[in-house]
């Protein structure tokens, strides 16, 4: 497979690159990563963003998807999913996460609804982690109206993270100035209960990532703006959770930060994005960096250490 420079060629086909520091992707810009760990490979999704310089807005009309069985050598693979694919949708593609059930891999994005006003949460399915994907629900999952007796803001519904606990049982979180969760039914795809709002996380403003290990729950989010990423603990996912402090500080030239965790064959990574790739780089032309994760004894989490290696 060839390695296009403009990325048109992994829009029909695979294409590969060899990592050489961050940001880790530098032929298009990436934001809002999402890393999910199957069968021994990474599979890494993100949205593309397709602003031109100079412009300053989001222009995010596609998502795209990564793998890698040694975070060295990486394959793009066709575009796996557009805002276009879900009929009630206006566009937008932002933040989202793959998580895998029974050999399907269910994709919770949040985009623009097309007639509820303000964002909403959609669903996506395949029996492939890279695709195709297609509208689980014909519906949204969130909708806007849905949250409004806990903020009235028209784009608290974005950014979902989901969890499937060692019981069985699925949680989505998501929120934008105000995290919210709720149980998710075995198919997935419709809530099983009511929204709730997750309490006492210090000066949340959106990306929530959750994610166990060593029988804690970790809810690690975007803090004020320019945002740090920080981080509650929890013995129990439905709380209460303890505020930890500050995971990775403001991310070079970008004023989001959006975090992933993973456990890659022994390894913790932190992926997120920055606005780091040469003078073009902004918040609103964002590129996916990852780097090392690491633990306390008392299950804490030591600062990132932010690197261009
Ligand atoms: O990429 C659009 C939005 O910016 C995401 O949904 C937020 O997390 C922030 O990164």
């Amino acid at each position: 497979a060839l390695l296009s420079s403009s990325g048109i060629l992994a829009d029909t086909q695979d294409t590969t690159f060899v990592a050489n520091g961050n940001p880790l992707i530098k032929h298009k810009f990436t934001a809002d990563p999402a890393g999910l760990v199957y069968n021994g490979k990474v599979y890494l999704y993100a949205g593309h963003d397709q602003c031109p310089a100079p412009k300053e807005r989001y222009e995010m009309n596609e998502w795209l998807v990564f793998s890698s069985s040694d975070m060295k050598t990486w394959t793009e693979h066709p575009i796996p999913l557009k805002p276009s694919d879900f009929s009630w949708a206006k566009g937008d593609a932002w933040a989202s996460q793959v998580i895998e059930r029974d050999g399907k891999f269910y994709w919770y994005v949040a985009v623009e609804h097309g007639s509820i006003h303000g964002k909403a949460i959609g669903v996506a399915v395949s029996d492939s982690p890279t695709g195709p994907f297609k509208d689980a629900r014909g519906s949204a999952l969130i909708t806007n109206d849905m949250t409004t007796q806990f903020t009235k803001i028209s784009w608290d519904d974005i950014d979902p993270t989901v969890i499937i606990d060692d019981d069985g049982q699925a949680y989505l979180f998501w929120g934008n100035t105000q995290c919210y969760y709720a149980k998710l039914k075995k198919n997935m795809v419709e809530l099983d209960g009511p929204i709730m709002p997750v309490k006492n996380l210090p000066r949340f403003t959106e990306a929530p990532w959750i994610h166990k290990y060593k029988g804690w729950y970790y809810l690690s989010y975007a803090s004020e703006f320019p945002e740090k990423i920080c981080y509650a603990m929890s013995r129990n996912i439905n709380g209460p959770w303890e505020y930890k402090g500050i995971l990775n500080e403001i991310a070079g030239n970008s004023n989001t930060n959006h975090q992933s965790i993973i456990e890659f064959k022994n390894n913790w990574y932190f992926i997120y994005h920055n606005g780091g790739i040469n003078t073009q780089g902004s918040s609103f032309r964002r590129s996916v960096c990852i780097d090392r994760l690491f633990y306390n004894n008392d299950g804490t989490i030591k600062r990132i250490n932010m690197t261009t290696e």
